[in-house]
């Protein structure tokens, strides 16, 4: 894939930006990133805290040949591509949590939003992506629950550019994208994810969805990315979206 990227000191979010793009026509590949967000988004209406030069803040227009079913692979084949930025770069063993966060030492310092949009182009897709990057305060309603870069690696973080970090999510991103794409891409993303995340199997969680929870042990993915739990009365749940955690 050939990136364009384009920058910006501030915006209301580069997932907005990259959709309205999109939705005029944009390629493949266009890239929008900024130095901060004034209205970073999250899943569900949440937000996503985005202050100046703390993190990469990045959103890629896509254009994919996949059957609609495999379409929530983007965010899972996403997740992979900054767990491998991190782990390739930064020597850290990350992990990913169903569908769209990646931790370190179990705390949250990515994030992925990947929507949709129509055009006369067809249909593209924006895959947002936020990583924190020097953040060492964060607010107190998930401060318990969110990492950075700088935290992870403690004396070494004067070693953190984010200019190199964006070439290599890029680089990671461009990869996995193609191997999604390839004959057997769906496969080879759930194994890869497989590869990545203590959520794959084993793992007991409680399970929010928009009515109501539960609790169960996940038992692997459907082939289009939905998380599979194992509920105690023996049923099993097919998870589309909602919000997975661990339980101890
Ligand atoms: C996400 O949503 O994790 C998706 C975040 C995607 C952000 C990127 S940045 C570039 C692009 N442009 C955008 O506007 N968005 C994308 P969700 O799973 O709904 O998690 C949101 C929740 O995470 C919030 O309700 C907070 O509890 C928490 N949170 C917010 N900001 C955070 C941060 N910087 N680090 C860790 N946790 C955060």
């Amino acid at each position: 894939m050939h990136f364009t990227v384009l920058r910006f000191d501030s915006i209301d979010s580069t997932n907005s930006e990259a959709l309205k793009e999109a939705r005029q026509g944009a390629s493949e590949g266009l890239c929008i990133v900024a130095r901060r967000q004034t209205a970073g988004r999250g899943r569900m209406g949440r937000s996503w805290i985005s202050p100046a030069d703390a993190g990469l803040y990045l959103s890629v227009v896509l254009r994919p040949k996949l059957d609609t079913k495999y379409l929530p692979l983007l965010t899972l084949m996403a997740a992979v591509a900054v767990s491998d930025t991190l782990s390739e770069t930064y020597g850290l063993n990350p992990d990913i949590k169903w569908p769209n966060d990646v931790l370190v030492n179990e705390k949250k310092i990515s994030g992925i939003l990947a929507e949709a949009a129509e055009s006369p182009a067809g249909l593209a897709v924006v895959v947002g992506i936020g990583i924190n990057l020097r953040q060492t305060n964060f607010p107190p309603d998930f401060a318990g629950t969110a990492t950075s870069l700088a935290e992870a690696i403690g004396e070494r973080k004067a070693e953190i550019e984010t200019s190199a970090l964006e070439e290599q999510l890029l680089r990671f991103f461009d990869y996995w994208y193609g191997i999604l794409q390839g004959e057997s891409g769906s496969e080879e993303i759930l194994n890869a994810w497989r590869q990545r995340s203590t959520y794959f199997s084993g793992k007991r969680v409680s399970v929010t969805l928009e009515n109501g929870s539960f609790t169960g042990i996940t038992e692997g993915l459907e082939p289009g990315g939905a998380l599979r739990v194992l509920r105690a009365d023996g049923s099993l749940a097919i998870v589309q979206s909602g919000e997975v955690r661990q339980l101890r």
